[in-house]
């Protein structure tokens, strides 16, 4: 008997051995004070990704919500008013904050809603609806924020061109034609190998931008009126007369290294070179 109990002791303290992590040695908790007033600092709660915590502080007097990064940077107020909010609760990245307050006289359930790049959509929508940084208010780089594609224009936020008509969606917005309508006139030209987008561009220029001053509209008409030669031309499929004719269009706007050119028709330089850009991109579109 007292043998077996001898070899349990010797098993035991074996296991006991092997099980011991080698090197361990006891780690403290870490405990880190993130708040430090005379105020009350109450009801904490931490995202599951670690990131944020928010809590209730009564800093100004009354009960108000505050969040905080993990590591004690970033604390941010997200309520004021007379009235208490107490009691949040955040989402699981800590961009969705829910408390309740007692605004209205009655307590009411609220969510405050992070949008970080401050583009119209929370960091929430974009991470979980549509797939667009939540840290790039233009993540297609169109020049529509993420916020105006989904909430004005119906445009596709991942997709610079949403109509695949060779404009981008922010030129077609700037300029008249339909991002979501590739051939916003029906006459069977793509609006990006059309011209009522560049004509609309002149349009909208002011007088002084001309270097006749817009004198009877002498020079605005002739780029114009030019413009619909281009067009009858990729009409009737001549693309050689298109590019020939746009070419030499172009000759009037590709001054303004210091000043503009003798030939240039746009003398004001920001206006020529916007114009010359959007000849640019629509010569490569007919290449
Ligand atoms: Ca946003
Ligand atoms: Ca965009
Ligand atoms: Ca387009
Ligand atoms: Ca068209």
């Amino acid at each position: 008997m007292q043998k077996n109990v001898l070899r349990l002791a010797i098993l035991l303290t074996t296991v006991f051995i092997v099980l011991l992590p080698v090197g361990s040695v006891y780690a403290p908790p870490v405990i880190t004070q993130l708040t430090t007033n005379t105020a009350d600092d109450q009801y904490p709660s931490i995202s599951s990704d670690g990131s944020k915590i928010a809590f209730q502080s009564e800093v100004d007097g009354d009960a108000e919500i505050f969040v905080i990064n993990s590591d004690g940077t970033g604390l941010t107020q997200l309520t004021t008013n007379t009235a208490d909010d107490m009691a949040p609760s955040t989402s699981s990245d800590g961009s969705r904050i829910a408390f309740q307050s007692e605004v209205d006289g009655y307590w009411e359930i609220f969510l405050w809603e992070a949008d970080s790049d401050n583009d119209g959509l929370t960091d929430w929508d974009e991470v979980n609806v549509y797939g667009t940084d939540p840290l790039d208010p233009d993540s297609d780089d169109d020049g529509l924020t993420n916020g105006d594609e989904v909430n004005i224009y119906g445009t596709d936020p991942l997709d610079p061109d949403t109509d695949d008509d060779g404009l981008n969606d922010g030129l077609e917005v700037e300029h008249g034609t339909d991002p979501l309508d590739p051939d916003a006139d029906d006459d069977g030209i793509p609006d990006g190998e059309d011209v009522e987008w560049l004509q609309n561009a002149l349009d909208a220029l002011p007088n002084s931008a001309f270097k006749d001053g817009d004198r009877d509209r002498g020079l605005r008409n002739a780029m114009i009126n030019i413009l619909n030669d281009v067009e009858l031309a990729v009409a009737s499929g001549d693309i050689d007369e298109a590019m020939e004719l746009l070419t030499n269009l172009r000759r009037h706007v590709d001054g303004c290294g210091l000043a503009p050119d003798p030939n240039d028709w746009i003398v004001d330089c920001a206006a020529q070179i916007a114009i010359r850009e959007l000849i640019d991109i629509y010569i490569a579109n007919l290449s």
